[in-house]
């Protein structure tokens, strides 16, 4: 049937009109038109304030924040560091199915449509003002470009509405119940237009606003460290091809974070408060206190706690900045041992992110860092520019706040940090683990010796010895690289003497305590996987 030619005979004085196929299609055109432009709109309202309140970000980021452990981890696995434009990817398609509905609602009912539109309106609201770090001015963007999606759907699907009908009830013109083609075209065409501008002009405002966070870090010149990072031995690195490098590049570093725009903070305007329980002294520090104190640089593997046994999370980096106990000592902070009334130390990061980290691992002598350099450069913006803590032998979730800008000194039984309350424990000591990085899954290395090499870390315990096996027969220790600190990870080898066929390598490390990695096979959630890394390999 032809919509089209039938909207005239079912036109009945009780019914308002059928719209026609041609109506419905542009409807949901004005839907997305509409749409596109409360996103435009609303992202230029947010671009001079805070990029992080438009509403794709908040509404992704509140996402984030509820997915269950599972669902992260999922997402984490199969998308990887691209989590996170898939994600927003998913809402813009959600979004722009409903603007079409909406369009095509707007069309019959235009209280509703427009109704529709400030409940969507109302959900960025919500979701950018209830962000950890949310403040109420963050549900202004998408309230503005609500309001602002109103009136271009009232304007467009207003051009769609036939024209009044003659008395003597011919239509005025075409024959789609007469509506003003051209109109509709203009219109169409111009709100889409602006729109578009809108959104350029967002783009161009975040960006001249970060290129004073950008430039902060191009100028930032980093102190030399008069506690240098102990020397790594010539045999550290084993160079074996496809092994990990000891030090992991910056661009190779592994990402985790919450962050859906990573935040670009000015190191100008950039202040760290330490406060709470226990602090005789409150100090708000900027980076320039920092870099006149004493820095330390120091070999670190950081590791994440949602690392699946031999996955990729985790890296050994150096670092640059100064020791935190001393800060906490100078803010006359006292470690629980020492009578001190705080347990945890809560650093809070411009996004919002909330890690607790135990007081006494801070102050009991390991190089706890507020670090502003990474191997030999600025932290990159991703990693947390223009500081963020380290500190050896925990999970980076109860430990590496990135961003950071605020300490708090208070106890486990009065707070919980973001991940403790999605299931992860309050206390996270990194599990001794180890990777085999060569041979790759199912590679097919030709018989006879083949290198099996990779990496095994137990921070701040130190890695003693790494066995391999086959096929689950006996163990054959592995050679270690030289030992560079207890707080890196540690390098091995095994020449394998490889007979052709199928066989499973498999690997487990022994830490400085004497401890040996357990074979029991664990999940993630809540303080680390366990288990021994497997590779299968057809050897020919
Ligand atoms: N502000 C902030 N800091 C954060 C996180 C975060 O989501 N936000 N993630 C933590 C986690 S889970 C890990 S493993 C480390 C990862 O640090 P990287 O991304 O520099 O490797 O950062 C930690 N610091
Ligand atoms: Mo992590």
């Amino acid at each position: 049937m032809s919509g089209d030619r039938d909207d005239a005979q079912r036109t009945g004085p009780t019914r308002p009109p059928r719209p026609g196929r041609t109506r419905t299609a542009l409807a949901a055109l004005s839907g997305l038109i509409a749409g596109f432009c409360a996103l435009a709109v609303a992202e230029l309202a947010a671009a001079p304030v805070r990029p992080e309140a438009g509403p794709v970000t908040a509404v992704g980021g509140a996402v984030i924040d509820r997915v269950p452990p599972v669902v992260r981890d999922f997402a984490v696995r199969n998308f990887g560091t691209a989590d996170k434009p898939v994600l927003q990817l998913g809402i813009l398609i959600l979004l722009a199915l409903f603007a079409m509905a909406i369009g095509v609602l707007a069309l019959r009912h235009r209280r509703m449509g427009s109704a529709a539109v400030l409940v969507f309106g109302l959900v960025g609201a919500v979701a950018a003002a209830g962000r950890p770090e949310g403040v109420p001015t963050d549900a202004l963007p998408s309230v503005v470009g609500a309001a602002v999606a109103v009136a271009v759907l009232y304007l467009l699907v207003g051009r769609l509405v036939p024209a009044p009908r003659t008395p003597a009830g011919e239509r005025g013109k075409g024959a789609d119940g007469g509506f003003d083609r051209r109109g509709f075209v203009v219109a169409a065409t111009a709100t889409a237009a602006a729109s578009a501008g809108a959104g350029l002009l967002g783009r161009r405002l975040t960006s001249s606003v970060q290129a004073g966070a950008s430039a902060s870090r191009h100028d930032l010149v980093l102190p030399a460290p008069r506690s240098a990072a102990p020397a790594v031995p010539a045999g550290a690195d084993l160079k074996i091809r496809g092994l990990s490098p000891f030090i992991t590049p910056n661009e190779d570093f592994y990402r985790v974070d919450t962050a859906l725009v990573v935040p670009r903070v000015d190191a100008a305007a950039w202040r760290l408060r330490i406060h709470g329980k226990g602090v005789t002294r409150p100090v708000t520090v900027g980076l320039h206190d920092l870099l006149r104190r004493e820095a330390v640089e120091r070999d670190i593997t950081l590791a994440c706690v949602s690392n699946e046994v031999g996955g990729p999370y985790v890296g050994n980096a150096r670092w640059l900045g100064v020791r935190l106990a001393d800060l906490l000592r100078d803010a006359g902070v006292r470690p629980p041992s020492k009578g001190g009334p705080a347990d945890q130390i809560v650093a809070r990061s411009v996004d919002g992110m909330t890690i607790g980290t135990p007081v006494e691992e801070v102050m009991d002598g390991r190089d706890a860092m507020l670090a502003f350099g990474m191997n030999g450069e600025p932290l990159p913006f991703e990693h947390g520019f223009p500081v963020r803590m380290v500190v050896p032998g925990l999970y980076g979730y109860v430990s590496a706040c990135k961003w950071i800008e605020d300490i708090e000194l208070t106890t486990f039984a009065a707070y919980d940090a973001y991940w403790v309350r999605r299931d992860w424990a309050q206390q996270a000591p990194v599990k001794t683990e180890s990777r085999i990085d060569t041979p790759r899954p199912l590679a097919s290395p030709k018989a006879g010796i083949v290198p099996v090499a990779g990496v095994a870390w137990a921070q701040h315990r130190g890695i003693a010895r790494v066995e391999v096996r086959v096929d689950g027969g006996e163990w054959h220790m592995a050679r270690p690289a030289a030992a560079d600190t207890r707080d890196t990870w540690r390098q091995w080898v095994w020449e394998w003497p490889a007979t052709s066929g199928r066989h499973t390598l498999q690997v487990r490390a022994t830490d400085g305590t004497g401890a040996t990695q357990t074979g029991v096979r664990t999940g993630t959630v809540p303080n680390g996987a366990t288990g021994w890394h497997s590779v299968v390999v057809d050897v020919s």
